[in-house]
């Protein structure tokens, strides 16, 4: 599992973090370790090889700048390194464009087609969606049905199995869309069927833009499939699915890097929000734990208007109460707190349980929260045993509820403080680890 993956990344950053000292011996030892830990999680042989003897050149030659911290940079290099080998993230213009899916069976592409929907969607844009799968069948329904869940439209036909004519006449009936999706049919394997077909759709359309979908299971066949597909349509960026679940990625991410197609976006899950934008730094932070701020507020900022959160104010650290029921009830709007607490540094400790905010709990929220005082609210310290007796009598809720409220503002609370602060990630991190 990627997760994997990270914690034993994680243990290595963790021993160069409390280090005596950094020498020759060291440097081999946390090398050996970084290996280990990529061949695991089924990164290519040769992309590890490349990779460690980079980090291990680089720790040995090049010399701290004046007044930093052997150890911080030798974590800096493996940072800078490992995000190196995953390259840039794909550009994701947000104009009018039309996407080509492509993939094998099972990818991912129907699934990831109404996500990518989805995630124009959430930009205001005017998405469309085609079903040129005319192999699998049940394809039509399933599309179909996702579009409809999310009010985007949809154009396909159910018995018709010529993919060209569909297309065809989907393209004039989307005419208005401003994003086409055109999702496309697989193969269990590699076949020539399937090449010949892509190259008459890709020859038909001109696509814009051209998503290799790859499972995160796959392992090493990952190349072969990048490869093939690469040849045939060029690919303009790989969207790999499944990282949430128990698969390794590494092969399907040293793909990317052979075929040097970028990354466009992760799938995290099932649901039709679990899509998330690839970025190499981000990535490579949340995997080494030092959190990715900057796809939180991405994320927040977009799903959110303006005038629920205040993502800044959030950031600065003046969190009350009140900012915190708002921030809840928007995240309620777009998923699992435990997604969006996760991409903060040291997110992933807080326990499930303290991410999981259910619409019951947000209601009793609100409850307990009208009974409270607009300084309480401000101020939530001042609340001591009475005053939550009295919130408790008030609410009709109970003593163990209201210190529930409280304590969740303080975990939020101590979290929003670790964003801000004149430390950088790199220093937080070393404290952490020492
Ligand atoms: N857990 C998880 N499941 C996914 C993800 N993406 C797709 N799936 C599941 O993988 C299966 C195959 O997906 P589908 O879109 O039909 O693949 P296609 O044959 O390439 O169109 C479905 O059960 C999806 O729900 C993901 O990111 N995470
Ligand atoms: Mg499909």
């Amino acid at each position: 599992m990627i997760g994997d993956l990270g914690s034993s990344l994680r243990d290595v950053i963790k021993r160069v973090a409390r280090a005596n000292r950094i020498d020759k011996r060291t440097i081999d030892e946390i090398v050996k370790d970084i290996q280990r830990a990529l061949l695991q999680a089924d990164v290519n042989v040769k992309l590890v090889m490349q990779l460690s003897s980079r980090i291990r050149e680089r720790s040995l030659e090049e010399k701290p700048v004046a007044g930093a911290d052997p150890r911080e940079h030798v974590i800096k290099i493996v940072y800078e390194e490992l995000v190196k080998i995953i390259g840039e993230g794909a550009d994701m213009p947000l104009g009018e464009q039309t996407i080509l899916m492509v993939g094998l069976q099972g990818s991912g592409k129907t699934s990831t087609t109404a996500k990518l929907a989805r995630f124009f969607q959430r930009k205001r844009l005017k998405p469309g969606v085609i079903c040129a799968d005319t192999y699998r069948p049940g394809a039509y329904e399933q599309l179909k049905q996702l579009c409809e869940r999310i009010d985007v439209p949809f154009y396909g036909e159910r018995d018709n199995s010529n993919p060209i004519s569909i297309i065809k006449k989907g393209m004039k009936e989307l005419e208005r869309c401003e994003i086409k999706i055109v999702d496309t049919a697989g193969r269990h394997a590699l076949e020539r069927d399937l090449i010949e077909e892509m190259k008459d759709i890709h020859e038909l359309i001109r696509p814009n833009q051209k998503l290799l979908v790859l499972d995160a299971s796959i392992g090493q066949a990952a190349s072969e499939q990048a490869k093939a597909f690469n040849d045939a349509i060029g690919v303009t960026g790989v969207i790999i699915t499944k990282m949430d679940g128990t698969a390794k990625g590494g092969g399907a991410l040293s793909a990317v890097s052979e075929t040097n197609s970028p990354i466009a976006f992760i799938g995290m899950g099932e649901a039709v929000d679990d899509l998330e934008r690839f970025d190499p730094d981000g990535f490579i932070s949340r995997l080494l734990g030092m959190g990715d701020i900057k796809s939180l507020i991405e994320r927040a900022e977009e799903i959110v208007s303006p005038a629920d959160v205040d993502v800044k104010s959030m950031i600065r650290g003046r969190f009350t109460l009140k900012d915190m029921y708002k921030q809840l009830e928007a995240i309620d709007k777009f998923g699992p707190l435990k997604h969006i607490m996760q991409m903060l540094p040291f997110g992933a400790e807080l326990s499930d349980d303290s991410c999981q905010v259910t619409k019951d709990k947000l209601a009793r929220y609100r409850v307990m929260m009208d009974s409270m005082t607009n300084e309480e609210l401000e101020d939530p310290k001042i609340v001591g045993s009475s005053r939550m007796k009295r919130i408790a009598r008030g609410s009709g809720t109970s003593l163990e509820d209201v210190r529930e409220l409280l304590k969740y503002h303080k975990i939020m609370q101590k979290t929003m403080k670790g964003l801000r602060g004149g430390r950088s990630p790199m220093q937080k991190l070393m404290k952490k680890f020492r």
